[in-house]
């Protein structure tokens, strides 16, 4: 398993932090380690997904997200 730190924009409650679960948990094989207003860690199976990726899914759902530096 790899692990990437998310930016996420345009979350401002816990409404948000439902909705950004949600989209994280439909991606297959992404475990959240943790997630807060502006911000998740999660981790994902290497070959399965990249850290592009779900920031993309993120962005399409709403919610601006680029990938961290390690
Ligand atoms: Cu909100």
């Amino acid at each position: 398993m790899n692990e990437t730190r998310l930016h996420i924009e345009g979350m401002s409650c816990g409404h948000c932090v439902g909705r950004v679960r949600s989209t994280l948990q439909r991606i297959p094989g992404v475990e959240i380690v943790s997630l807060e207003l502006g911000s998740a860690v999660v981790r994902y199976p290497e070959g399965e997904t990249t850290p592009e990726a779900i920031a993309r899914a993120l962005t399409t759902d709403g919610y601006a997200a680029t990938p961290q530096p390690a």
